[in-house]
């Protein structure tokens, strides 16, 4: 079976891109569904990386000789590519960061010292642990307390509730744009706009959006941003943090070191301007170029492709699964998820299945998904989700359902 847009991207092409896809596995060939955990590398981003190390390699911000020229040119480049795809208003508002993780500790490190005791901070129930912990730690050094917007047993957050729990005490909103565990697309332009209606600011954790949905920091308002590039055909060690220029200004630095000062006394160091006063020792210089070489290559295929040709995967996958007998799938209809199906099979752990579609080629991931509260949620040990790109095919597809179907006879 071909879909539209399968004709439209030529997925055959792409896929002749990725040299990992045609790998094999335990002796079958790699149908790769672990791609919200981490996407795979295109050859035109793995290249750029061979090529800064053989022609560009040296130190950023800190040489006069040319080679460091270049890297900085190279580097500073990515910076405002990644600004053109986010369409934030100034480059210094896009932070270079070690990924998402990095990103959410930095603003809630920030915050330590602009919280106070009493202030509220609402999380959402569908957070994965990044968007959890630090604002937890976050509370703790300051007295600020930890609220939690609900969700129903459809994957959705409860959007009455969230309303009535602003109020002049809410200094802060964190949710993800998209549910790694459930793949749920949230409304977080209400989110934002209901948030700043009571003067409170947000951080969007963009992790699992990013791959398949063009953010715009300035249409959406949004106070923090955040994404990791390997989740994005790009390297892992390398993100970044969007902030408005305000807020970036207000947040203190998050790491001192090289690179983030003004000037250095044994009595007093004052700090650099943005983004270096939250860059603090040499980065990721190879990861940051090729993390705009990966947005360049997404560009390419397209955004709105990406999606549409995701959703059929998603809808095909969702139609064949629930064929399967004792089949649960969490989270809520495809049209309002990205391509994400979460399950698990009556009698069976995920832990099991997954081992078994890994013997038969099939990669997917097991367990809470760094998303322990939804488990609890569900009362169950954890789910086995299977993750669609836009280089994954149909045949794919069908290749999943009867290694499932064959797991399943296997173990019951
Ligand atoms: N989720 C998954 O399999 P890092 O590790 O910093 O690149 O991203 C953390 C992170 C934050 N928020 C969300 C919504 C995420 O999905 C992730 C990473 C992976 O679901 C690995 S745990």
């Amino acid at each position: 079976m071909t879909t539209t847009s399968e004709q439209l991207l030529d997925i055959k092409k792409i896929r002749e891109d990725f040299p990992i896809l045609h790998r094999e596995i335990n002796g079958k060939p790699l149908v790769y569904f672990d791609n919200a955990a981490t996407s795979q590398t295109p050859k035109h981003v793995i290249d750029c990386i061979v090529d800064y190390y053989e022609t560009k390699n040296a130190n950023i911000h800190r040489g006069v000789h040319t080679l460091s020229q270049m890297a900085t040119d190279a580097y500073e480049e990515a910076r405002e590519k990644v600004r053109a795809h986010f369409n934030a208003k100034k480059a210094h508002e896009i932070i270079f960061t070690s990924g998402t993780t990095h990103s959410i500790n930095l603003v809630a490190n920030g915050y330590a010292s602009v919280l106070q005791k009493g202030d509220e901070i609402l999380v959402s129930a569908m957070e994965h642990h990044s968007n959890i912990v630090p604002w937890q730690m976050l509370c703790e050094k300051t007295g600020a307390i930890l609220k939690v917007i609900p969700m129903s047993y459809h994957g959705e957050l409860e959007m009455d509730t969230y309303k009535q729990m602003l109020n002049d005490k809410t200094k802060l909103v964190f949710v993800n744009h998209v549910s790694n565990a459930l793949g749920t697309i949230n409304p977080i332009e209400d989110i934002i706009h209901l948030a700043h209606a009571v003067g409170a600011k947000v951080l969007i954790d963009g992790a699992q959006s990013a791959p398949h949905i063009k953010a715009d920091a300035q249409a959406l308002d949004v106070d923090f941003y955040t994404v990791s590039a390997h989740k994005i055909c790009g390297p892992t060690g390398v993100g970044m943090l969007y902030g408005k220029e305000d807020l970036l200004n207000m947040l203190p630095p998050y790491q001192g070191g090289g690179e983030m000062i003004s000037e250095v006394t044994f009595e007093k160091t004052t700090y650099a301007g943005l983004p270096h006063k939250f860059e603090a020792g040499t980065p990721n210089i190879s990861g940051g170029i090729a993390f705009g070489a990966a947005l360049d290559y997404m560009n390419d295929v397209g955004f709105e492709n990406i999606a549409s040709y995701e959703s059929e995967l998603l809808k095909y996958a969702t139609d064949e699964i629930s064929k399967i007998e004792g089949v649960e799938i969490y989270g809520t209809s495809p049209e309002k998820k990205t391509a994400v199906l979460s399950f698990n099979i009556k009698g069976l752990h995920p832990y099991d299945i997954g081992t078994l579609l890994d013997k038969m080629g099939v990669a997917v991931r097991t367990g809470h998904h760094c998303a322990q509260p939804i488990m609890e949620f569900y009362k169950i040990p954890g789910t086995v989700r299977a993750s669609f790109s836009f280089y994954n095919t149909i045949e794919e597809i069908d290749i999943f359902i009867s290694a499932l179907k064959k797991a399943k006879t296997m173990l019951l």
